[in-house]
């Protein structure tokens, strides 16, 4: 398990790295060029400049997440070609400097998606909430608009830009199925894992948040079947999964202990984090504990240390502790408490071979 914590970068983040250090055994930071906007090649002398920065703390810099895809490629349109080229340039680049992995999603329009980012939990504590029955009854114009005057810090895949987009995209994708989806996802990836597999990257694909389709979006990578299906698009060792527990194990019928035991070997890149889901479909983000929501967190870590894991691991989104201000999910105390929470489930583990 090589641990790493997820950062926004210099001027961009609330967390610093000196901070970080002091969090122990976080081998490396996970980052990204996030002014980027999306589709652009990332130049070389850019990505050297921040991955020198954050090694100069002694932290690696193997895994970026997200290098996000142009919803050109989503959609399939005669734009693709162009921008598959930029993506690939972008992973020869990346390789320069010794990237590993790639994490990356195949979500339309939105990223992860949550309906309120402060949602007091019982300990007074807040954290980010999904309200089912708000999703299937919101206008997406109004939920953009409540997400974005609940937080001046943008959410990823919710970049300014493209929100100003939005009524075309939901007319660009008006057509588009999930199994034109499907086609797009694995058209993308017969053209880059070739060069993935050249620069030594491994493409790790993140589940949809939640798994399951939105707004009349498709979405497919939602569980077990889809997690089969991505992998049989290509045998190539490039061709990855980003195991995360919060985002699949938001459907109570992902089994995340089964699926830990079916994927970890596919996946170069897990987030761990637990989510307590409510009887309406509802679900809040909790602390990493077991006990703390309906992801068996603990039997996931058994999983991993059963096959020896040496993939990277962060721990994902946290709840925003002692009034911490911060990135909605991405404070430091909370997920500096899940890291410890998934060391201690490690070494007691790793005790008992
Ligand atoms: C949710 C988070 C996401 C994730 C991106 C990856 O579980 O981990 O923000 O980073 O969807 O592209
Ligand atoms: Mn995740």
């Amino acid at each position: 398990m090589n641990m790493t914590f997820r950062w926004y970068g210099r001027d961009n983040d609330t967390v610093t790295l000196e901070q970080v250090k002091q969090i122990p055994n976080v081998k490396g930071i996970v980052w990204a060029l996030h002014r980027k906007p999306v589709g652009e090649v990332w130049e070389t002398e850019e990505i050297k400049s921040e991955v020198e920065y954050i090694e100069s703390f002694g932290f690696h810099a193997d895994v970026v997440e997200s290098v996000n895809i142009h919803e050109s490629i989503k959609l399939g349109n005669n734009e693709r070609d162009l921008y598959i080229e930029n993506y690939k340039k972008t992973i020869r680049n990346l390789s320069q400097s010794g990237v590993k992995v790639i994490c990356y999603n195949f979500m339309p329009v939105f990223d992860w998606t949550r309906t309120d980012l402060y949602r007091a939990l019982p300990d007074g504590s807040t954290a980010l909430f999904y309200e089912k029955n708000k999703v299937e009854n919101l206008d997406p114009h109004d939920l953009i608009k409540t997400v974005s005057e609940a937080s001046d810090l943008t959410l990823p895949g919710w970049e300014p830009e493209k929100m100003s987009r939005i009524k075309e995209l939901f007319a660009a994708y008006q057509d588009v199925t999930a199994e034109d989806l499907w086609g797009n996802l694995s058209y993308f990836l017969r053209e880059i894992l070739p060069v993935a597999e050249e620069a030594g990257i491994k493409m790790a694909i993140h589940p949809d948040d939640p798994p399951w389709s939105i707004f009349g979006l498709p979405r497919i990578m939602t569980g077990d079947e889809s997690l089969q299906k991505l992998l049989s698009i290509s045998d190539s060792p490039s061709n990855g999964i980003t195991f995360c527990t919060g985002s699949l194990g938001a459907n109570p019928q992902n089994d995340m202990v089964e699926l830990a035991r079916k994927f970890a070997e596919r996946s170069p890149f897990a987030h761990i984090r637990n989510v307590k889901i409510f009887e309406n479909g509802d679900f809040i983000e909790t602390s990493h504990l077991t006990a703390d929501g309906s992801i068996n967190i603990k039997g996931v870590v058994k999983e991993l240390s059963e096959i020896q894991f040496e993939g990277y691991v962060r721990p994902d989104h946290g709840r925003h502790l002692w009034g911490e201000e911060c990135r909605p999910g991405y404070g430091l105390y909370d997920r500096a408490l899940g890291i410890m929470y998934l060391h201690g489930l490690w070494d007691a583990y790793q005790s008992e071979k």
